[in-house]
């Protein structure tokens, strides 16, 4: 019997070929929606086929010519499209392909003059400089493959937190199902909420250990079991995703939860401390040197406290001064529940799914109780940007629906306007001067020098109309590196201008990272946390920027929008 899992690979890969072959967007999208209905289907695709009574159509997502094609995946095992696709695109080319900065035709112009196989193949020809001999291939194309080719490496080892989080969630409630687990926690980066997960760590006490990991092994999504041992089961999910499970005594668990928590960094300096306090720690607890009594492993509290440190939230497990510095306390970290507005967003007017009156009404469902429309200015012409005259029609459109919202939710009018590669805003001041919020950023000319990028954020900073730097970085986790930029200097300016620096929720920036969120806490430039939605669903994306907070340490006091929106305005924002 076919899983879902299984299906839904199926129509993914169906869709990168397809998408690769430039073939038909809406069919390549239709694909692609009905493989993540069908992954997040909390039922058996299979038993729906084979139930006369139940129609797959009905399902959300998934189409006629879907549930078509399902049916001869799920009674043949087989899809002849995609085999037939197969056979057209080798995999190396659509590897190559997905290496920034190479792109579909080059890499069928490689894969037919140099018969590569592998990504191997290709770094080995690119450092003999057989790549940059090619006609329409230059030595600098050859160099950013080799760049590209890190980063598509550390792609393919690393996946966002978010999709580790839905990864961890389905694997959690499957286990559920298995009455011998009497306890389970997740360990590891996912655990101290990095922005990027390698594998996922699962800690589990049983009754009966080889029950839970049969359990485990019999997780759908499973593709291959790398070992098993009397304590530690490693499976493969998908392609390449590695989840260890560890089984460990009730007893011992805090001591195995601080320990597979990590980081490694942070736990050799626990380690150190714990030395010069005559204690040795390990997976199994805490041991006095001298006479190798156990005195602390069943908790994690008890652990730390045995060392005389506080209990650590895993968020700050970094060794970046969470065992020195200003102890944070853990109960004033940052929670989703203190956010009141999110002051990035976009609609239909630009690029954005939604229209102002829908993001209005999620934003009140989500207990905001205040959202900034900041569609993209006039330069981001992929984007439909706004020149003054349609951002004034916007704003008038947003005064004509504010009545209907009076006391429920306050909606701004701002602006995400763009710095441009020469410098100086994309709007003239006196437009910018009518909004409520303006957001500054920058989208082209991210390759200039240090020099030039720094300047240009500090002319924004500069403009007094200008209230905060948006993805102040903009890096694209796994794709695209930050651009060169003095973030020293550039915070430095902030808190002299009085502005504010966004995070950026969503899962693929969490821009600022948190080492750059601690730098402005400490200089007191308030932060805010936005989503950048382009759609109903992604305002949801708040919680990873909470969880990146936390990891800089921020608390409600830092963050901007922990504060209603006159009060913000009133503490925050520069009169002009
Ligand atoms: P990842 O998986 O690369 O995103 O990062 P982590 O931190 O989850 O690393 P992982 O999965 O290799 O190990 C989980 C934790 O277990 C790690 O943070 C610290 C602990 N740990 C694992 N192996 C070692 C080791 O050889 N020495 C020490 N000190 N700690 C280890
Ligand atoms: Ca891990
Ligand atoms: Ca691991
Ligand atoms: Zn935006």
């Amino acid at each position: 019997m076919m899983d879902n899992g299984k299906i839904a690979d199926h129509f993914e890969e169906l869709a990168d070929l397809m998408e690769f072959r430039s073939e038909n967007p809406f069919r390549v999208r239709a694909y692609r929606n009905g493989s993540k209905a069908i992954r997040d289907l909390g039922e058996s695709v299979t038993a729906i086929l084979t139930d006369p009574s139940r129609k797959l159509d009905a399902v959300p997502g998934i189409g006629k010519g879907l549930v078509d094609q399902t049916r001869v995946l799920v009674e043949t095992g087989r899809l002849p499209q995609l085999e037939k696709l197969r056979q057209e695109v080798p995999e190396i080319v659509l590897l190559m392909a997905r290496i920034p900065g190479l792109g579909a035709k080059k890499a069928v112009v490689l894969h037919q003059e140099l018969k590569l196989e592998t990504l191997d193949d290709l770094r080995r020809a690119c450092e003999q400089d057989v790549v940059k001999q090619l006609k329409g291939f230059a030595a600098k194309t050859q160099q950013v493959i080799l760049e590209g080719l890190e980063i598509a490496e550390a792609a393919a080892e690393r996946v966002y937190w978010a999709n580790g989080d839905q990864l961890a969630q389905a694997i959690a409630v499957h286990m559920r199902q298995c009455d011998a687990i009497t306890r389970m926690e997740w360990a590891g980066s996912y655990r101290r909420g990095r922005e990027t997960v390698g594998d996922l760590d699962l800690l589990v006490v049983a009754s009966d250990r080889q029950l839970a990991m049969d359990q485990f092994e019999s997780f759908p999504q499973r593709s291959q079991t790398m070992m098993r041992g009397d304590t530690k089961v490693s499976i493969r999910v998908g392609k390449a995703f590695q989840v260890d499970l560890r089984l460990v005594e009730e007893g011992e668990f805090g001591a195995a939860l601080q320990y597979f928590t990590g980081s490694q960094a942070h736990n050799v300096h626990v380690r150190r401390i714990a030395k010069q306090n005559g204690l040795k720690v390990n997976e199994y607890g805490v041991f006095r040197i001298d006479d190798q009594s156990r005195v602390a492993g069943a908790s994690e509290e008890e652990v730390y406290q045995a060392i005389g440190l506080p209990w650590i939230s895993p968020e700050l497990r970094e060794d970046r001064g969470e065992l020195t510095g200003d102890l944070v306390s853990p109960e004033d970290l940052l929670e989703i529940s203190q956010l009141r507005g999110d002051l990035h967003m976009h609609t239909t007017a630009t690029d954005g799914e939604a229209t102002i009156r829908e993001m209005a009404d999620a934003a009140i469902e989500r207990g905001l109780t205040y959202i900034a429309i900041t569609d993209h200015s006039q330069r981001v012409s992929m984007a439909m940007g706004l020149d003054p005259k349609r951002l004034r029609e916007q704003w008038r459109s947003i005064d004509a629906i504010r009545p209907e919202y009076e006391g429920r939710l306050e909606i701004l009018k701002g602006i995400e306007c763009d710095i441009l590669e020469k410098g100086g805003m994309d709007l003239p001041d006196d437009c910018l001067e009518e909004a409520d919020w303006v957001l500054a950023s920058i989208h082209y000319g991210q390759k200039q020098s240090r020099d030039q990028i720094t300047d240009r954020l500090l002319g924004a900073l500069e403009n007094p109309h200008v209230d905060c730097i948006a993805h102040p970085t903009g890096r694209l986790l796994n794709r695209r590196r930050p651009y060169e930029v003095d973030m020293e200097v550039v915070m430095d300016c902030a808190k002299r201008q009085g502005k504010l620096m966004e995070l950026n929720a969503n899962p693929a920036r969490l821009d600022l990272n948190e080492v750059h969120l601690a730098a402005a806490k400490r200089r007191g430039i308030p932060i805010v946390i936005s989503t950048d939605a382009h759609s109903i669903v992604g305002l949801d994306v708040m919680r990873y920027g909470v969880l990146q907070a936390r990891r800089g340490g921020l608390v409600a006091a830092n963050v901007a929008n922990t504060l209603d929106w006159p009060e913000m305005k009133r503490r925050w924002l520069s009169a002009d």
